[in-house]
């Protein structure tokens, strides 16, 4: 079934490993994840899954993920997959049951595919009443080898599944979507790209916004003149303490102008903290005039 939905959305199970995997060290294993995905729209993912970097990482082995369709799961002949509330209220409720037992069909085993490697991955739900998805949760999740995501849709979720199925719960931001579907896209996406070997310069992971708790700072490239703005001259002077220097002076400003709250959790040198006072100087100066 999840082969059925993955070829319907044109070819999102996983390929075999492309010859580059072979390089692994006798022993060990290259690193890779794979998501099983339980949503009421498979189609959904089909475009973000097949390009650039979540698909490369798919077709060298990094990445796999299974579309499992939940209104298969549903056991009565409409496959019903929502009701209203109990109690009353508008709207609809996904019900308890056909969500678990498509989680529980594929996570046991009992479905082809990826089984017996994993019997307790995480089981994570998507609604915005879940804790804030951040860059350091996608760390921890980027060491998990399997990964369950559970799209909730329409008004919300039986809270049997958040009590008993589930065993965290994410949102990716303090606003309502109108499914779990585009979470599940962000999550598959910022975990995939920490996966070892999915990024080409592992330098780029590294000096990523948020990892030491800073925005990033600007960047340039050629032309160094474009409609009369230049690139500054220090990026280009070859000193590259200098240039280091400036970067991080540049990314300490920018969060302290954009996001100055996450300078409170920020690694910083004795160094950053100098540099900081003078910015906080500054505008207290620029504040008073
Ligand atoms: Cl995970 N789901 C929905 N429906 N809305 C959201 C969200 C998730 N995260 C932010 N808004």
């Amino acid at each position: 079934m999840a082969e059925d939905v993955a070829e319907n959305t044109a070819g999102l199970m996983s390929k075999p490993p492309a010859s580059g995997a072979d390089r692994v060290p006798f022993g060990s294993r290259p690193a890779s994840i794979h998501f099983d995905v339980f949503t009421l729209f498979p189609e959904m993912f089909g475009g973000p899954l097949q390009a650039s970097m979540l698909k490369r990482a798919q077709e060298m082995g990094s990445l796999s993920v299974a579309l499992h369709d939940i209104r298969e799961y549903a056991n009565d002949k409409h496959h019903v997959t929502d009701e209203p509330p109990y109690g009353g209220g508008g709207g609809m409720v996904m019900k308890a049951e056909p969500v678990f037992c498509a989680v529980e069909a594929v996570l046991s085993g009992s479905e082809p595919g990826q089984d017996g490697e994993d019997s307790e991955p995480p089981v994570i739900l998507l609604t915005p009443q879940g804790r804030l998805f951040s860059q350091e949760i996608a760390r921890e999740l980027a060491g998990q080898r399997r990964i369950a995501l559970v799209c909730g849709r329409y008004e919300g979720v039986d809270e049997r599944v958040r009590q008993h199925l589930a065993t965290d719960e994410l949102s990716i931001g303090d606003y309502v979507l109108t499914g779990g579907e585009l979470a599940a896209l962000v999550v598959i996406d910022a975990v995939t790209r920490l996966v070892p070997g999915v990024l080409g310069a592992p330098r780029a992971v590294v000096e990523d916004s948020h990892v030491d708790g800073l925005l990033e700072g600007p960047h340039y490239t050629r032309p160094r003149a474009f409609r009369g703005w230049e690139v500054p001259d220090i990026l280009l002077s070859g000193d590259h303490g200098a240039v280091a220097r400036w970067r991080r002076e540049e990314a300490l400003r920018r969060t302290f102008e954009r996001r100055p709250e996450l300078l409170g959790q920020a690694r910083l040198t004795p160094q950053d903290r100098e540099f900081l006072l003078r910015l906080l100087e500054e505008a207290q100066r620029g504040r008073s005039a």
